[in-house]
Parts: structure tokens; C-alpha cells; sequence
């Protein structure tokens, strides 16, 4: 019998066969960009499920970002707060617009920045700060706003892990100056490729929207703008991936807990620390010497059972792009993390066999 592969990242799109119908009705209006009903619609969907008043659909988040930045008109001499704890989107967008990156180390058991070492960084060069809700972690913005308040500073939150996180009144996209989602095939909801920028700032809503669109606005050139537009296809997929938002945080919280159970016993192995009010998207697993294994070498054995992990994140303060002017950067908590820090298969993909599978092989592998 051959084992049925386990991915992280796999995508999830339900019901394939109406989503197809969809996407023929879009061809047939032959409307494929430019702002079309689908893209509309996604954005007044995701406004009143999100609770904002302006949310901008785009091409991914990575330019998302580097046009949120863009929108705040930052000094280009200044310095933005940020983790190197993340995915390198996060402080790409910074060498862009000429913003020099801060790198900050993170809290070791949410992965995420704290208020007060972020506070204890803002100096008179800062001129914003770039947070992430890293695994859809909230606990943490509300400390960084008032910060950020505080200093007067605006702050731009990379949330492409958090869509959906929240208690239901206050929700990831509504908690920044601007907030931007990610799209991506391997999040939570997918468009193929996409994003979506959140604010409840009208000005800012206006320039983003002539930002993604060459820098038009009302029909006239105002801006030097990106094409960062989502195309009509993609805004079809995301809407229909978003009807199924709730049985998606339902299906990753029962997936989570069956882990819970499955590495309770095992030592050295701990599953990341969801509170409640998350999407549950990333089965995260910090792998600790008394596992008695790296995580390289456990994510060999697990290849060659079928269970594709991946390895998140690497410093961004030490990699290549970086390194020459913040190599000497003192991260210790950041440094630990990546080196122990793995995702499991999680989401559709993922049966009750499936995740007790991957329970056997862990405790198969913790014994030697
Ligand atoms: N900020 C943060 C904090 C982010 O995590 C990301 C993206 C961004 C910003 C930027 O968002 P976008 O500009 O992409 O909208 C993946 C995703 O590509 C990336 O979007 C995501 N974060 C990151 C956490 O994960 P990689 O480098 O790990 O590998 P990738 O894309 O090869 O996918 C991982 C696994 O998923 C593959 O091994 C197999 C599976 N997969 C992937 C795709 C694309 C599939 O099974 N099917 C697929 O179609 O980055």
C-alpha cells in the first residue's frame, strides 16, 4: 500500500467542480482585471466580516506591504522596527523604499515582538514599525499600537498569517494603521496568488488604491505606482474559499488538538501555543535536544515516511541581504527559534489517520 504524501502548505480548495463554474462565468463576462465585481465583492466581504472600512485587494502581500510603506510616505533616512523572526517579505519591502530595517528579537513562546523591547528601540530615527502576527498571534498589537501612539508613529502590520484570527468583534485588520493579509496557495484562504490591505483610514485607502493601479487616481497619473491590481480569477477563488472560513478554523482546531495529543507523551517536543480566537493554520513543532534529534535530520526521517515539513524561519538579520550591515545584530532568542522550529502537514489534507500517523513516526523516532 503506498502512503498518501502529507504536505505542509498544501492548498485547500473545496468543492472543485462549482468553483470551476464560477470561473467560467467570469471568462464569459470577460471582465479579468481592473478592479471587476469579483475583486468588489471579495473586498466588501472581507470589510464587514473584518469589521473595517476600506480593504484593497492586491496582486500578493508582499507588494501589499511595500506599497503600505509607500502610502505612509515614510522619511526614506529613517529606521522601521521589525523581527527578523519572519518571512523575508516582511523586511524586503524596507531596502525598497530606502528604509533602513531595526531588527528586534521576539518573545520566545509567542515568536512574536514584545511591546516593551520594541519601546525600548524607538529612537528619533524610527519613523514607523513593521509588526507581524507571526502564526496569527494578536496578544501582542495591542501593546505595539499604544506604542506606536505613543511615539506617534504609524504601524503597519504584516498580517498574511492572520486572516480570520480574532474574538469575533475585533479582528486582525482592523488593529493597525494598515494591516495586510496574504493570499498565497498555502494560507488559510487562497487566491492562487494574492492579498488584501486593511485600514480604516480614508486618506490612506484612497493613495493605496491609485498605488495598485500605476498611481492613477480618478483617471489622472498622481503617483509613481506598481500594476499590483488582483486579477478577476483570483478574487473568484478567494471568494469561494471564504465561505468556507469557519469549517477551515474548525477542521485546524480538531487537527491541532489531535497533535496535542499525539506529542503530549513524546519529550523534548512542544506544538505552539495557539490562544483562543486563532485560525489555527500552522501546525508549528519546536524540536528541543531532548528529542535527541535536529530538526534537520527529523525532517529527513519524515520525508522518507511521506510527511513533507518545512523549516520556518531563517534570521533575516544574518542572512545574505543583510547580514553586512546587521550581522552583529545580538538575537539570541530569534537564533534559537530557527533552529528548532518546524511546521507540520496541517489543514484539509490532514484526516484523523493523518495526524495520528504523523504521532506514530514522532514517538517512532523520539525512541531512536
Ligand atoms: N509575510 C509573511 C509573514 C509571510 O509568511 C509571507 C508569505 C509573506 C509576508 C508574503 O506573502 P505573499 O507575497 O506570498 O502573499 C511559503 C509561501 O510561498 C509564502 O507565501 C508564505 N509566506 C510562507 C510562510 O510559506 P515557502 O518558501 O515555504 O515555500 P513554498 O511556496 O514552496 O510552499 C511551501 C510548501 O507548500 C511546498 O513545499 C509545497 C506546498 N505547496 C505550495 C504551493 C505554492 C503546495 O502543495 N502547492 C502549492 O501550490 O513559502
Amino acid at each position: 500500500m503506498t502512503l498518501r504524501l502529507l504536505t505542509t502548505g498544501a492548498p485547500q480548495t473545496p468543492d472543485l467542480p462549482a468553483l470551476m463554474q464560477k470561473i467560467q462565468a467570469v471568462f464569459a463576462r470577460n471582465q479579468l482585471s481592473n478592479h471587476g465585481p469579483e475583486a468588489q465583492q471579495l473586498e466588501a466581504e472581507v470589510s464587514a466580516w473584518l469589521g473595517v472600512k476600506h480593504t484593497i485587494a492586491v496582486a500578493n502581500a508582499t507588494l501589499g506591504l511595500l506599497l503600505a510603506c509607500k502610502a505612509l510616505d515614510l522619511d526614506s533616512s529613517g529606521e522601521v522596527l521589525l523581527p527578523s523572526f519572519t518571512f523575508p517579505a516582511t523586511a524586503h519591502v524596507l531596502p525598497w523604499l530606502h528604509l533602513k530595517p531595526v531588527f528586534i528579537d521576539v518573545n520566545p513562546l509567542t515568536h512574536n515582538l514584545d511591546s516593551d523591547t520594541v519601546a525600548q528601540h524607538v529612537t528619533d530615527r524610527t519613523v514607523a514599525i513593521l509588526g507581524v502576527q507571526l502564526w496569527g498571534h494578536l496578544d501582542h498589537v495591542a501593546g505595539l499600537k499604544q506604542v506606536a501612539d505613543q511615539a506617534r508613529l504609524p504601524l503597519v502590520m504584516d498580517a498574511a498569517h492572520a486572516l480570520g484570527c480574532g474574538d469575533g468583534v475585533t479582528m486582525a485588520g482592523a488593529l493597525g494603521t494598515i494591516e495586510v493579509f496574504s493570499l498565497h496557495a498555502t494560507k488559510f484562504i487562497h487566491g492562487l496568488e494574492g492579498g488584501l490591505i486593511c485600514t480604516q483610514d480614508d486618506g490612506l485607502a484612497e493613495t493605496l488604491r491609485a498605488l495598485i493601479n500605476f498611481g492613477y487616481h480618478q483617471g489622472v497619473l498622481q503617483y509613481a505606482g506598481l500594476n499590483a491590481k488582483l486579477n478577476e480569477v483570483s478574487a473568484t477563488v478567494a471568494r469561494h474559499n471564504l465561505q468556507y472560513k469557519d469549517a477551515f478554523i474548525a477542521h485546524n482546531q480538531a487537527v491541532y488538538a489531535g497533535y496535542q495529543e499525539q506529542i503530549a507523551s513524546i519529550e523534548g517536543l512542544r506544538l505552539y501555543p495557539y490562544v483562543a480566537g486563532s485560525n489555527y493554520q500552522y501546525m508549528v513543532l519546536e524540536v528541543f535536544s531532548a528529542f535527541g534529534m535536529t530538526v534537520d535530520a527529523l525532517l529527513h526521517a519524515l520525508q522518507a515516511e511521506g510527511v513533507l515539513c518545512k523549516r520556518y524561519f531563517t534570521p533575516l538579520h544574518s542572512s545574505l541581504p543583510y547580514r553586512e550591515a546587521h550581522g552583529d545584530c545580538v538575537l539570541p532568542h530569534t537564533d534559537a527559534l530557527s533552529q528548532r522550529t518546524l511546521v507540520l502537514p496541517g489543514g484539509q489534507q490532514m484526516t484523523p489517520e493523518g495526524v495520528t500517523r504523523v504521532g506514530a513516526l514522532l514517538r517512532r523516532l523520539s525512541a531512536g
